[in-house]
């Protein structure tokens, strides 16, 4: 009977890890979760999803969000504290719609947090609110962030300073730009063109502009060529990440309508970039957006899925795993659970 028993308990053991991870905020659907350790504490910023009834198109109309929670932990596998609205568009004089991705930001006691929204014009630009605390209330800046454009800031700090990273294609609007300068015009490359990049700039010293004109970070392929247009499976598409392991700056990206994040690897944060592999496969749901932060020794990947809401893809749930870097620093894949 107790070796039946123990049979019994190594099966549960083994049908709780094939499990997805447990999701972090029941009740509020959340997604593109931004994560960090503020003062020892795990901090989320994620997308606060809603149905606002807006018909699902290509340009992603149907994530019409209109604030953020932010949510906070002691412990990856701790009690997750939801601290409430943290900023809601009505505060954002600049924004008409479309809070997506954010992220934030903490330099000498203040917090920054970076979203992007479609401006009375439907042209998304990126924003930045402050606040004394990490789980806000923000204030919003009375204008978008000078020179910005496109979806999906993440804040990179490296050896004191702050790199912004931003951009993402079709209804992310990066197509719509060359050279920093907005054409209007959908511009995708012809397939056998370089892929459109992520880009990235210094902030300055305020925290609420760009220091430099925005660059392209490049993403080579193994013979040190940039990845196509048309290599759908590898090029970027959006959800720039950025975090830095035994020295090297691992670039991550969701590879959108392949629905991978990838990634590639650096030895700067402006890049070249070269591309390595895939660091989480196709979720239940169109999108594909994730962070990559280390927590008391470990290191963590918070991503989402649709599975929750039935696969409605515009009502995602926040959840996170473990990553493994091997010992040649290669990223071990984590399986998304697409059925
Ligand atoms: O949440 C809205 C958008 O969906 C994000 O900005 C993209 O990265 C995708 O996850």
């Amino acid at each position: 009977l107790l070796r039946s028993f123990g049979v019994c308990l190594l099966f549960v053991a083994a049908w709780a890890n094939a499990e997805s991870p447990r999701y972090l905020t029941p009740g509020i659907y959340t997604a593109d979760p931004s994560a960090h350790v503020f003062d020892g504490r795990l901090y989320v910023y994620p997308s606060h999803d809603i149905e606002s009834g807006i018909p699902q198109d290509d340009l992603g109309s149907h994530f019409n969000m209109q604030d953020y929670h932010v949510f906070s932990m002691d412990s990856v596998d701790g009690e997750v504290t939801d601290h409430g609205v943290a900023l809601s568009v009505e505060d954002v004089p600049w924004a008409k719609r479309q809070m997506w991705a954010p992220d934030c930001a903490h330099k000498d006691g203040k917090y920054y947090l970076y979203f992007p929204a479609k401006d009375y014009d439907d042209v998304f630009q990126i924003g930045v609110a402050v606040s004394d605390k990490p789980e806000g209330p923000f204030k919003a800046e009375a204008e978008a962030i000078p020179g910005s454009y496109s979806i999906d800031p993440s804040v990179f700090e490296d050896e004191g300073k702050y790199y912004l990273y931003f951009g993402g294609i079709w209804g992310g609007q990066l197509q719509q730009y060359r050279d920093n300068q907005r054409t209007g015009a959908d511009q995708e490359p012809a397939s056998d063109e370089p892929a459109l990049c992520p880009k990235v700039a210094l902030l300055d010293s305020s925290m609420r502009s760009m220091a430099e004109e925005p660059r392209d970070v490049l993403i080579l392929d193994e013979k040190g060529d940039p990845l196509l247009a048309g290599d759908n499976a590898r090029r970027f598409f959006e959800a720039a990440w950025v975090h830095k392991h035994q020295g090297r700056y691992y670039l991550s990206y969701s590879t959108g309508d392949t629905h991978n994040i990838c990634y590639a690897t650096a030895d700067s944060p402006y890049g070249p970039f070269t591309y390595q592999g895939v660091v989480l496969t196709p979720v239940v749901g169109w999108t594909n957006h994730h962070s990559i932060v280390k927590h008391d020794g470990r290191w963590l990947l918070f991503h989402h899925d649709s599975q929750p809401s039935g696969g409605q893809t515009h009502l995602r749930s926040i959840k996170v795993a473990e990553l493994q870097h091997d010992e040649e620093g290669r990223i071990e894949t984590v399986q998304g659970g697409e059925k």
